[in-house]
């Protein structure tokens, strides 16, 4: 099956696709408090839009995230690459296809960039490489925007310790593993700049989401504002007070 072009109207259904719009950046980066935070601001705009996360969002790629983080395994850099990749194969073609295809918006916390970063850059396999896989994978599927949380990688580490004590098997990494990781995101945002922009994860989460809508508002349908007061604005709590929860999978 073709991918559509973004916006473009289903052949079938005659329903303008949804959109695809993924988070990455470090772990402790604040990424998923990002994409819980702008599903629920794009649902309060009357979108329809499912929060899901990489590896995972369907029962095989769940168990894969599982052997994934598992730090009782040995898995070398190419067989970790290929498990993202299958994972998420399995999620663009039983999740993320047929729900753009309905006109669903999804908010998908990592996505291929994460493999280019971490196991093209981190893991060193190269970073075109692991796109070659990842096309097969997702049968050239790409997100209509990509929101890159930069953070020092040092303050990601610390906030990912603070967080959990036992760390799963990437985050046992070495700090020059996340450093690797950090520059091949840069070099991501700096290859493409159109679909990918950088916002700084140091901010208050908030800002940060009310920061991420307005890198959206090209792609919100014609009469939905991207200047939305942020909850906290609203003073209904939100990711910057306690309120702000949300099942992501
Ligand atoms: P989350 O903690 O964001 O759910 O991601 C799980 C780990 O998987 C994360 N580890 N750290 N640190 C990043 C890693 N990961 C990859 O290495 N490649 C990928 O393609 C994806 C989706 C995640």
């Amino acid at each position: 099956m073709l991918v559509a072009p973004p916006g473009a109207p289903d052949t079938v259904t005659e329903m303008p696709r949804g959109r695809l719009i993924t988070v990455e950046g470090l772990d402790g980066s604040g990424k998923t408090t990002l994409a819980v935070g702008l599903a629920e601001a794009l649902r309060s705009r009357g979108l329809e839009v499912e929060l899901l996360r990489e590896p995972g969002g369907v029962e095989a790629a769940e168990r894969i995230r599982q052997v994934l983080a598992d730090p009782a395994l040995r898995i070398g850099a190419r067989a970790e690459a290929m498990l993202y990749a299958a994972a998420r194969a399995q999620l663009v073609e039983e999740s993320l296809e047929p729900r753009l295809g309905a006109g669903i918006w999804v908010v998908l916390d990592r996505f291929v960039d994460s493999s280019l970063a971490y196991q093209g850059g981190g893991r060193g396999l190269g970073m075109e490489e692991v796109a070659d896989i990842n096309r097969f994978a997702t049968r050239g599927l790409i997100p209509d925007r990509t929101i890159v949380l930069t953070v020092p990688p040092e303050v990601a580490r610390t906030r990912t310790r603070a967080r959990s004590p036992s760390l799963d098997r990437l985050e046992q990494e070495h700090d020059d593993f996340f450093l690797r990781v950090a520059e091949a995101y840069d070099r991501l945002v700096e290859a493409d700049p159109k679909r990918i922009r950088a916002l700084d994860a140091v901010e208050p989460p908030d800002r940060v989401v009310k920061a991420a809508l307005e890198q959206l508002a090209d792609l919100l349908p014609s009469g939905v504002a991207c200047d939305l007061k942020t909850p906290v604005e609203q003073g209904s709590g939100g990711p910057g007070g306690q309120s702000w929860g949300g099942k992501i999978r």
